[in-house]
């Protein structure tokens, strides 16, 4: 087969295909027909010369590219579901988002978004807790969660650390998390960081009467993730966060699979995702990682900030969507890129994924976030909590104040009249 064979713009898509939607920009001197045709052989059965060992069968599992948007470059391809081992999603991913970044026969290729059909969604587990599961343990029914993130990102011993952790959590933060770059350091070992941080949660609880969650970061390699796991559970903790990119998909899957014993909340961190996600035209979008962190069943994930330190807006409002609804109908302009389209996709039984912002916030951010995002957020801010002014304490009591303001529909300005905390942060970053 031929390139171009793998092009029937008259094919009207089964409701057991994979599809998936593409931007392709072509290389000098080659047409979008055949460069789109190329990402559907390379994606599925073919290579770039006509083999002799081509059978009935592997033709029949061809993919096909069904609809060519000239204009925007871009394609959507149909995939017969048989192309995909069920519950593999390192062999998935190697198939729709594998060879074909790296084909001359094109300059860029952004994966744009993807729909999985019943016979996928059904061989994945999907969150254990999902947003309503993990509100519930915490016993917060409609706040957005405020948390932080200790600050320096590494450097301070395990008592440090359980220190600046009961500050943060006397001062109204729900939620304290280690930083992705942070593990089992000379410095700062795994099991005593645990140990001294779930001690100082318990000593806060007690205090405030309040429910608290500790995320420690237990990204490592895969024998040993599911190691600290244990020892997490074991020592009474109820949350892990695991930096899913680095882990790669199998071992996410592994710790969801393993999370049927323990059950506890997933955390997924995205550190390095911009090298994927960053270019428009290159790379695979965000939105797509988004759900496949869904599907394998991450029960909290960063999606960005719309505002902050971080790149990457537009997408935001479409990703937080994406994982917090359970069936997604592309509406006009819910688009990543110019003549684009999100594809529908029902999410059956797979539960909605907390949405985490991130990134280069403060307090003055919070109206902004729960006015574009809704309530179902958690807010994180690391330098937006341990730089105010006043110290960990105050800074979290200004980033709850400011979630009070908000939801009782008052201006940080006026409520901060009363408030001193949040005062001294609108004095330092307003
Ligand atoms: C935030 C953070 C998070 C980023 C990741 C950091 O700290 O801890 O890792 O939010 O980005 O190290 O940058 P600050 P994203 O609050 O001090 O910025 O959430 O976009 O994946
Ligand atoms: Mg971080």
């Amino acid at each position: 087969m031929q390139y171009i064979d793998y092009v029937n713009l008259n094919y009207k898509p089964k409701k057991s295909d994979l599809i998936c939607e593409f931007y392709i920009e072509p290389a000098k001197k080659e047409n979008l027909k055949r460069a789109a045709g190329a990402v559907a052989s390379e994606s599925s059965v073919g290579t770039w010369t006509d083999v002799t060992t081509m059978t009935k069968q592997s033709k029949r599992l061809a993919a096909k590219v069904y609809h060519i948007d000239f204009i925007n470059k871009i394609a959507k391809i149909a995939y017969p579901n048989e192309l995909f081992e069920p519950g593999n999603m390192p062999q998935i991913l190697s198939s729709i988002a594998g060879n074909i970044f790296g084909m001359r026969i094109l300059n860029n290729l952004k994966l744009l978004d993807i729909h999985f059909p019943d016979s996928i969604l059904k061989s994945f587990r999907g969150p254990h807790f999902g947003i309503f599961g993990v509100r519930k343990k915490l016993g917060i029914i409609e706040r957005p969660f405020v948390g932080t993130i200790v600050k320096p990102k590494v450097g301070l011993s395990p008592k440090e650390q359980a220190q600046v952790a009961f500050n943060a959590w006397i001062g109204g933060c729900v939620v304290c998390k280690d930083d992705e770059n942070l593990s089992n350091m000379k410095f700062n070992r795994f099991t005593d960081r645990v140990d001294q941080v779930l001690k100082a949660k318990e000593k806060a609880e007690k205090l405030t009467g309040e429910r608290k969650m500790y995320m420690p970061n237990i990204t490592a390699e895969t024998v040993e993730v599911i190691k600290r796991m244990k020892y997490v559970k074991d020592a009474g903790g109820i949350c892990v966060m695991i930096d899913i990119l680095s882990l790669g998909w199998g071992a996410v899957q592994t710790v969801r699979n393993y999370n049927e014993d323990y059950k506890l909340i997933l955390h997924a961190h995205r550190a390095g995702h911009a090298a994927l996600t960053r270019n428009n035209k290159h790379g695979i979008s965000m939105l797509t990682i988004a759900k496949c962190a869904r599907l394998v069943g991450v029960d909290q994930l960063h999606i960005g900030t719309v505002i902050g330190k971080m790149h990457g807006k537009a997408e935001v409002p479409i990703i937080d969507q994406e994982i917090e609804e359970s069936m997604i109908v592309p509406k006009p302009g819910m688009s990543l890129i110019k003549g684009g389209h999100v594809l529908e996709q029902n999410w059956n039984n797979i539960k909605p994924v907390f949405a985490v912002c991130s990134g280069g916030l403060n307090p003055l951010h919070v109206p902004y976030l729960v006015n574009h995002l809704g309530r179902n957020i958690i807010i994180q801010m690391g330098g937006g909590i341990h730089a105010h002014p006043g110290g960990t304490i105050a800074g979290a009591k200004a980033a709850k104040q400011a979630v009070d303001a908000t939801l009782l529909g008052i201006s940080l300005k006026d409520y901060a009249r009363s408030h001193k905390e949040l005062k001294q942060a609108i004095e330092k970053w307003g």
